[in-house]
């Protein structure tokens, strides 16, 4: 092996100077690709994985499907696109959503600027030639003025350091690092660790195929049904006609969604219309089940309601009482977690071959080279699945070492969690833009929204920089220190300071610093603002190192006005 590189003479390697370089190939990334190519831009993707697809890659776990409608879950930047992309589900199943982004990137030729398996370990800023100097752990290097950050916010996968982690002799597998071959379940002991929306997902599948499964529940958790099915022909034809109203309703919706919040409050409604509309909505199913109020995301009297009808609903479909009292047990209230949606969740306690174990009352002791040792008992398995999550937001960018001007590192400016302007910059890291950072709405929406809108504000942004000759942008601290107290100041406004204890606020990872990451705000409230910041020859930022500081300060333009601007003008 003499002549492998490595790091000592991976200076001998010549570096590609590209234009851009984008790390990671998923929904961000290939649109952000096709856009930066079309200024005209030399630009390279910058992929871990064997294929297109960023999470939806790895994210291969039985039950994986998407939890926003699949017509909704397009891109909206090609009508042509849109219009001839047919979804066969409500939802779309993971397998779908890459065959969809394969599409994507063969329509629009993209494959041939991805480079696969290459993990970016690092890009470091030098300040002498103005280049983001980029190494992948194939030891390559590459060079490139603008760095954009496509890693997505779900990606970097958390296994807890249990006691034993790794004396278990079984087969063990995280969901969001799933294998690619068949996981065989067929007469084995499952163990699933983890309720979220990836094990509420997976559980009924599991249970489906395997001999048993055992449920490791720390935290019970809402869920409402997701009521997937086949699109009707009738359906798929009104998405081919009516592109330009799912369009402009996702875009300025305040979620990304299609679903609006109701008008009617609970406590105008009579107790039996009020359980009218929960019964439907509960029967129509999907993430719109919080919009049937209008007061259910934001006041805790009205949530208390609807969070109430859930329990009772898993209290009638989960026939044994001591098992409905464990599901029940919730300490947050209802979507101030990310919400889940199932298919046959709470049904699947009703089957002999699965089993609830309450970690509350019998925490996990350790892995054993068996199973699972809880204080009460040893649980024999074949098969442990992680399904714990994910370092979420910042993780997928702290793994990469990422410094700035005079070496700063990312990390060092996170010490006490993520300070960003707009979630989009942060200041000491010229030209890097991150899609869906930590400060911007991304997963409190339906995500391809937001990431459309980042990856269309970043072009404007270069585009607007190559028109005026400037090769130089970085956000000031002040408009980051502004906007990180602004993201901090919205959050305590909702309903999410009643989950202190969620990935939200990066309480799932020991160690990590404790604050609400992404913006609460809204996306149209959002938009606004930063469609305000670039009209103002973006505002809040500097086109040269020596530039005088002008912060951007929230509290000093007026939101509501922005938003009705951007709702006359819905080009904008
Ligand atoms: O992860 P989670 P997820 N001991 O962090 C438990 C998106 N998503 O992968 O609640 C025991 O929500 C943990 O317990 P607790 C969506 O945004 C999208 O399910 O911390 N248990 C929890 O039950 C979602 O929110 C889609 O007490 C431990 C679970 O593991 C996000 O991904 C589909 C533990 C982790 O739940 C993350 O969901 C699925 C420990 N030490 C997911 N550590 C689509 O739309 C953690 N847990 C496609």
């Amino acid at each position: 092996m003499d002549n492998e590189p490595t790091l000592n003479n991976i200076k001998d390697i010549q570096s590609p100077i590209l234009d851009a370089i984008i790390i990671g190939a998923g929904f961000s990334g290939l649109y952000q690709l096709h856009s930066l190519r079309n200024l005209g831009l030399s630009v390279k993707v910058i992929e871990a994985g064997s294929g297109v697809g960023g999470t939806w890659f790895w994210n291969r776990y039985p039950g994986a499907r998407c939890d926003s409608e699949s017509f909704t879950y397009s891109y909206t930047f090609s009508k042509d696109l849109f219009e001839e992309w047919e979804w066969s589900e409500r939802y779309p199943g993971h397998a779908e959503v890459v065959k969809y982004l394969n599409h994507v990137a063969d329509k629009f030729n993209l494959k041939k600027d991805i480079c696969f398996d290459k993990k970016v370990i690092s890009a470091h800023y030098n300040e002498n030639n103005n280049k983001w100097l980029i190494k992948t752990d194939s030891l390559e290097e590459f060079e490139c003025k603008y760095l954009i950050t496509a890693v997505g916010c779900l990606s970097s996968k958390n296994i807890p350091n249990f006691t034993g982690l790794n004396s278990f002799l079984g087969e063990s597998y995280h969901t969001g690092d799933w294998p690619h071959e068949e996981v065989d379940f067929t007469g084995k002991r499952v163990g699933q660790i983890g309720t979220g929306s990836t094990g509420i997902q997976s559980a009924p599948e599991i249970a489906e195929k395997s001999k048993h499964l055992t449920i490791f529940q720390r935290s019970a958790n809402f869920s409402v049904p997701a009521s997937n099915h086949p699109l009707s022909s009738e359906f798929k034809k009104y998405i081919k006609e009516n592109y330009e109203e799912i369009k402009n309703t996702i875009q300025s919706n305040t979620n990304g969604h299609f679903f609006k919040f109701a008008e009617q409050k609970i406590f105008d409604t009579s107790e039996e219309e009020r359980e009218k509309i929960f019964e439907k909505a509960w029967l129509d199913g999907g993430l719109g089940f919080r919009a049937c109020f209008n007061d259910i995301a934001f006041d805790k009297k009205a949530n208390d309601l609807a969070s109430n009808f859930i329990k009772r609903k898993i209290h009638k479909i989960v026939k044994d009482p001591k098992k409905a009292k464990i599901l029940t047990d919730i300490d947050h209230a209802f979507a101030s977690k990310r919400p889940p949606i199932d298919t046959n969740y709470f049904e699947t306690f009703n089957k002999n071959n699965v089993t609830l174990v309450d970690l509350k009352s019998s925490p996990i002791e350790s892995i054993t080279p068996r199973g699972i040792k809880t204080k009460d008992k040893e649980y024999e398995l074949d098969i442990l699945v992680y399904a714990t999550g994910f370092d979420a937001m910042t993780g997928p960018l702290l793994n990469i070492d990422i410094r700035g001007r005079e070496g700063l590192k990312l990390k060092d400016v996170w010490r006490d969690g993520p300070k960003t302007f707009l979630g989009i910059q942060v200041s000491g890291f010229p030209n890097l833009f991150t899609i869906t950072g930590p400060g911007s709405p991304s997963v409190l929406c339906n995500m391809i929204v937001p990431i459309e809108q980042h990856v269309e504000w970043i072009n404007d942004c270069i585009f607007y920089m190559k028109k005026n000759e400037i090769d130089y942008i970085e956000t000031t601290q002040g408009s980051m220190e502004n906007w990180t107290k602004h993201v901090d100041d919205v959050a305590n406004e909702t309903l999410f300071i009643h989950a202190k204890k969620s990935w939200y606020y990066g309480a799932n990872i020991p160690g990590k610093p404790r604050g609400f990451m992404p913006y609460a705000g809204g996306m149209a409230r959002y938009k606004a603002i930063c469609n305000y910041v670039a009209n103002q020859n973006y505002l809040g930022f500097n086109f040269s190192n020596s530039d005088k500081e002008e912060a951007f300060v929230p509290s000093k333009i007026s939101v509501d006005i922005l938003i009705k601007d951007l709702m006359t003008n819905k080009n904008n």
